[in-house]
């Protein structure tokens, strides 16, 4: 069955959200459209999960009775944190300001996709980089909702797992950490993490909390409101959240302002 907000049509319920109280909010403010495909995980289909910031602590809940910080080694996993999208099914998120092409943005990076993919662990359970549980996905970006360019190369579960926090170097920590990631922030992209322990996958994740990058001029957009994650794969694919990138600050107006501490404290706190 395919869901729609308030049973509207796509185009109506577009219009709509267009006065969403929401519109600062950095990650998904509303959903348009949500087809579950024919093999979503149990329990995982409310489309909310994919609204608001990533998570960055799981298990805590009468279902699983595992309390877990999100660590690149163990992805968020209840049921309202992410939503499945089982095979030939996808949702559409909207945005509640526009993502733009802006050359400010960390490696030139627009957007960011949470799924809940985490590295394998090599040597378990110190953390060491073995490769990725990937699961795929599709993603396609629109600045209207109607005309919709393929991202392709992008993959929304399985690229770039979520961090919580960047000061807990127990991969399978159990407690909440003190210093909260920035889900605004991209990891580099050129970074290969193969091989590496957990203490060095966070310097090189350097105060990020993870997610698929997305350039969405190297698609030939300036602007995106909405994007659309779709499976086409066997296996369900999970999404936590996306968020827009935050710009760089222009170093001379940091250093004027004397607030370079207090502005990177603020960043990784969002
Ligand atoms: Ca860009
Ligand atoms: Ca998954
Ligand atoms: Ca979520």
């Amino acid at each position: 069955m395919i869901l729609r907000p308030h049973f509207l049509p796509p185009v109506l319920a577009i219009i709509a959200s267009n006065g969403s109280a929401h519109a600062s909010s950095p990650f998904a403010t509303h959903w348009l459209v949500y087809d579950p495909g024919s093999n979503p995980s149990l329990n995982y289909t409310d489309p909310a999960s994919a609204l608001g910031r990533p998570s960055r602590f799981t298990g805590d809940n009468a279902e699983f009775l595992y309390p877990s910080a999100v660590t690149a080694f163990n992805g968020a996993f209840n049921y309202d944190q992410v939503l499945s999208i089982g095979t030939g099914g996808h949702i559409i998120l909207g945005f509640g300001a526009p993502v733009r092409d802006d050359p400010h943005h960390h490696f030139g990076i627009d957007i960011l996709v949470f799924g809940n993919a985490s590295f394998i662990d090599a040597d378990y359970p110190s953390g060491i980089v073995g490769g990725i549980f990937s699961e795929g996905g599709v993603v396609e970006l629109s600045a209207d909702g109607i005309h919709w360019v393929a991202a392709t190369g992008v993959t929304p579960d399985g690229a770039v797992p979520t961090v919580g926090y960047s000061d807990l170097l127990d991969p399978f920590a159990t407690e909440r950490g003190s210093i909260p990631t920035n889900f605004r922030l991209p990891v580099d992209p050129s970074v290969d993490f193969t091989g590496m322990n957990y203490s060095q996958v966070l310097d090189a994740y350097n105060g990020s909390g993870g997610g698929t990058g997305i350039d969405i001029g190297a698609y030939g957009l300036s602007v995106v409101n909405f994007i659309r994650i779709s499976n086409t794969g066997p296996n369900s694919i999970e999404i936590d959240a996306v968020s827009r990138v935050s710009s760089v600050p222009a170093p001379g107006v940091v250093a004027v302002l004397g607030l370079a501490g207090i502005a990177v404290a603020r960043r990784r706190r969002v």
